[in-house]
């Protein structure tokens, strides 16, 4: 007999920020929600301020949530990633039958996502990591949904997903990613990319500062002329509305009194030190990672003030030329960016066998996310033309980007080192790109140096093999 109160189609655990404002969106689109959290309190709030915005079912226990829904049961958990996931995972588990699914869209670490995937399977349920990102606003007005796990699953889930996720030109936001940690992996990178992207704005808001003398609100108008261009982006477009807020208690601009230290809760960490062990450069976000990491060093940096600077060139008189180097500098290094992050999701998707495909992560990225951006557009045009693109910066329109801006990209960090201004993201990005493209990289001396006193040997450049030499003066040679 079927349970009459076995009514919702989804359930949400887990009501804080996140939690209470997807289950409104699922409410929103039509689909009866089951509330559960931990703390009735969250539950009872979201109630009582937003019954208005659905069919909602309250629980108060997992008992009472696994039979509000209707079978398979599906159960996003939305609760503080890590340990407190593994504990819900557990009750709900203990709780479900063969063939329901619980989707996991916390920022989990992939590589706990493909556990808990193998381990939940081998009991009989459908587990899926989901990447979800656009922060608070876009869980309720439409994230961009990254969900992994298996197949069968997204017949069941990805419907709704779909409808709750943006829209863009009429295709939602979310697509199945792939098999067990690969949505979470894609949510990690995405996160990493938009350190970089952060990161390289932030250097572009130093050098309007530090170089041309600009104030907050100079820098906020020319942030908001590039959001009707190329650069049009989320984060463009809220730099300019950071750097126009003045603070109310000094009247000052609220970005000059905010403390210089950024923080940081480590999903671009993880992007770096999972591109450690693919082999991937991916300097653009490992320079913002580390740039967060300096600027949060406040003890040291107190102690360091006051070093010398050696000697400073003069700042430049042409503000509007200036400007616009800026601006192709942060193009193509942007560019670089996401290129370094498309190279490690091919390389993820080769370690663990997930056949990603880079354009369609392009897509649902064009809405709800944080980097979401005009550019998207490009990337996914790019991939959509050749699926084996050996790197974006290769694709004919980023090719023409960056030759576009190549002097001026240049000009901005000579400018920069020239001043004592640190861009380590334009820098390493602009140094990336000339290691990519040269003939002939130094690496041939770092070779022979690992046969000098590690004999590991090295190749030529004149025949197959491997070769260790007998070295201290002595010319022999030898193939290992
Ligand atoms: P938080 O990450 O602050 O987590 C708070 C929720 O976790 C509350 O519902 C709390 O219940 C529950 N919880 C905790 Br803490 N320990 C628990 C346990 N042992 N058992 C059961 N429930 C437990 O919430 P959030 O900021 O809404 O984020 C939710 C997830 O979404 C996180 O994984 C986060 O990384 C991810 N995310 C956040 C954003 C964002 O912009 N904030 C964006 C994208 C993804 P209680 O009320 O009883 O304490």
């Amino acid at each position: 007999m079927t349970n009459p109160t076995a009514r919702a189609q989804i359930g949400v655990t887990g009501l804080a920020v996140m939690g209470s404002n997807i289950a409104r969106n699922f409410a929103r689109h039509g689909y009866t929600v089951a509330l559960h959290n931990r703390s009735v309190a969250k539950t009872d709030a979201l109630l009582a301020e937003h019954s208005g915005d659905g069919d909602f079912v309250r629980t108060e226990t997992i008992a009472e949530l696994i039979a509000a829904l209707e079978k398979p049961r599906r159960v996003l958990i939305m609760v503080k990633a890590g340990d407190a996931t593994d504990a819900v995972i557990e009750e709900l588990a203990a709780a479900m039958e063969p063939g329901d699914i619980i989707i996991d869209g916390g920022n989990a670490l992939y590589t706990d996502t493909i556990r808990r995937e193998a381990a939940l399977r081998e009991r009989g349920l459908n587990f899926v990591g989901a990447g979800i990102s656009g922060g608070e606003e876009g869980a309720l007005n439409g994230p961009s949904i990254m969900p992994g796990g298996p197949a069968e699953s997204y017949e069941s889930l990805g419907p709704l997903l779909e409808s709750i996720a943006a829209q863009v030109d009429g295709t939602p936001c979310c697509t199945h990613i792939g098999p067990d940690g690969s949505g979470h992996f894609v949510k990690m990178v995405h996160n990493g990319i938009e350190y970089a992207d952060m990161q390289l704005i932030g250097e572009a808001y130093h050098l309007f500062r530090d170089a041309l003398g600009f104030d907050a609100k100079q820098i906020a108008d020319v942030f908001t002329q590039w959001n009707t261009g190329d650069l049009e982006s989320y984060l463009v477009e809220i730099t300019a509305e950071v750097l126009n807020q003045v603070d109310a208690k000094t009247g000052k601009a609220l970005v000059d009194v905010i403390v210089d230290a950024a923080e940081q809760k480590g999903t671009g960490r993880w992007t770096v030190k999972s591109a450690l062990d693919l082999g991937i450069p991916v300097t653009g976000i490992a320079e913002a990672v580390f740039a967060r990491a300096i600027s949060g060093s406040r003890a040291q940096r107190k102690a360091a003030q006051g070093l010398a600077s050696g000697t400073l060139a003069d700042k430049p008189t042409d503000a509007e030329t200036f400007t616009e180097d800026i601006r192709r500098a942060l193009y193509a290094s942007k560019v670089i960016a996401y290129a370094q992050g498309f190279d490690q999701i091919a390389a993820g998707s080769a370690e663990y066998g997930w056949n990603l495909t880079p354009g369609d992560l392009a897509r649902i990225w064009r809405g709800g996310c944080i980097i979401r951006a005009r550019f998207l557009n490009r990337i996914t045009e790019a991939y959509d033309e050749n699926p084996e693109l050996p790197s974006l910066i290769l694709a004919p329109y980023f090719r023409d980007a960056i030759e576009t801006g190549i002097d001026s990209w240049r000009r901005v960090v000579a400018t920069a080192i020239q001043l004592g201004i640190p861009v380590p993201a334009f820098g390493s990005s602009l140094s990336y790109y000339d290691a990519l493209r040269a003939e002939r990289l130094p690496a041939a001396l770092t070779q022979g140096q690992r046969d000098f006193f590690g004999a590991h040997t090295y190749e030529r450049t004149d025949a197959d093999g491997k070769f260790h030499t007998l070295w201290s003066g002595d010319r022999s040679e030898v193939s290992a």
